[in-house]
């Protein structure tokens, strides 16, 4: 079964033992293999009941409000992806700053055939995050795959992309999934355990700190594992944002219309119609930094004047002038640090393609 993770509360232990045979690079540096070996010795992975699936009310309330009452406050980026924002991120992925999205398209594009032939025909291909599909779809034609599973936070969003995902392909099994990766994602009962191919491009993963990112790459190998099938045969295509020059990173989360502002802005209205709250947008503005020390954009909204927020239960907090809510990270990780985090999760094997400024990298990692 899939587990929780961000509430876990154990130590985070490697789960897996046995060493691979690394698969040594023969190939130029932009279609670099990755090898490494097991790290860990064996460890229990801790036991934890599988979260309720629907964003449960009172749980969102508490994330939220706790976030508030942090020093400094802080809402996870998870809540920027209402209708709006995720029409938002939509534009965000068309802006002009904006490269990951398409640099990750080009070398999808570039490498479509080495990607089609390292992940397989016919398998069952489940996007985490899938908003639009936009992604996914271009992904089908070369992969044919037999069944599709669309997963996302915005249920309603996915609806009506898993829809055109039918009328595009109609012998392909469609599935949506509207669930919340961070609480752990439960899959249909009667999908396919062998054959799977977790999908998760974007470079979603960078939202997470490494520890957290840890886990969810733990659950991915989980699910491509086939949940304990033995012989399952999966593989995990993952985006990763690269690291590069800073003046290229800050653009691309502070552009010149001011979508990515909206996009930050929103969350605000988001969070006021899920919990209640006093949050007047047009007091805060957008603020977007690389932190080089973390290798991370940090994404903030900073109060214009003193100010006060206000939610149901007596919850208030009072914001100085200048004063920040932190609203997202997006970490940019070299190739060799990420392949190692995943051999950490448990994936033996990986190969990476990437562009030719290597600004961004898709790998393909299998147990
Ligand atoms: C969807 C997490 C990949 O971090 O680049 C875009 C979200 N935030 N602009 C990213 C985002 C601001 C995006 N990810």
């Amino acid at each position: 079964m899939a587990q929780a993770f961000l509430h876990n509360p154990s130590p985070l232990l490697p789960t897996r033992s046995a060493p691979r045979q690394a698969a040594w690079n023969a190939k130029p540096p932009h279609l670099a293999f990755e090898a490494f070996e097991g790290l860990a010795p064996e460890a229990e992975s801790a036991a934890v009941p599988v979260a309720a699936q629907a964003l449960a009310e009172q749980s969102v309330f508490d994330e939220i409000t706790q976030g508030l009452l942090q020093q400094p406050a802080t809402i996870s980026p998870k809540f920027f992806y209402d209708q709006l924002g995720s029409e938002l991120f939509e534009s965000i992925t068309r802006l002009p700053e904006y490269y990951p999205t398409r640099t990750e398209h080009a070398v999808m594009q570039q490498h479509a055939a080495e990607i089609a032939a390292a992940v397989g025909q016919g398998r069952t291909l489940i996007e985490l995050g899938a908003g639009n599909c936009e992604k996914a779809r271009a992904l089908c034609r070369t992969l044919a795959p037999a069944c599709f599973v669309g997963v996302d936070i915005s249920a309603d969003f996915l609806q009506g992309a898993v829809a055109r995902m039918r009328e595009e392909f109609p012998h392909m099994d469609v599935r949506a999934v509207g669930a919340d990766m961070t609480r752990g994602v439960t899959l249909p009962a009667d999908l396919p355990r062998t054959g799977r191919l977790v999908f998760y491009p974007g470079s979603s993963i960078g939202n997470f700190d490494p520890p957290h990112a840890l886990m969810l790459l733990e659950q991915m190998r989980e699910l491509v594992d086939g949940e304990g099938e033995p012989g399952a045969d999966g593989g995990l295509l993952i985006g990763i944002d690269l690291p590069k020059e800073v003046e290229v990173l800050e653009a691309a989360y502070d552009d010149a219309a001011g979508v990515t502002a909206a996009f930050n802005l929103n969350v605000l209205t988001h969070v006021n119609r899920l919990i209640g709250s006093s949050f007047d947008p047009a007091q805060w503005r957008h603020l977007a930094f690389f932190n080089t020390l973390q290798s991370r954009i940090e994404m903030h909204l900073q109060a214009m004047s003193p100010l006060q927020v206000r939610w149901p239960g007596g919850g208030v907090r009072d914001f100085a002038a200048g004063e920040c809510i932190h609203t997202e990270n997006s970490y940019k990780y070299t190739l060799p640090a990420f392949t190692d985090l995943l051999a950490r999760a448990g994936f033996s094997r990986a190969r990476a393609w990437t562009d030719p400024r290597g600004w961004f990298a898709v790998v393909h990692a299998q147990p």
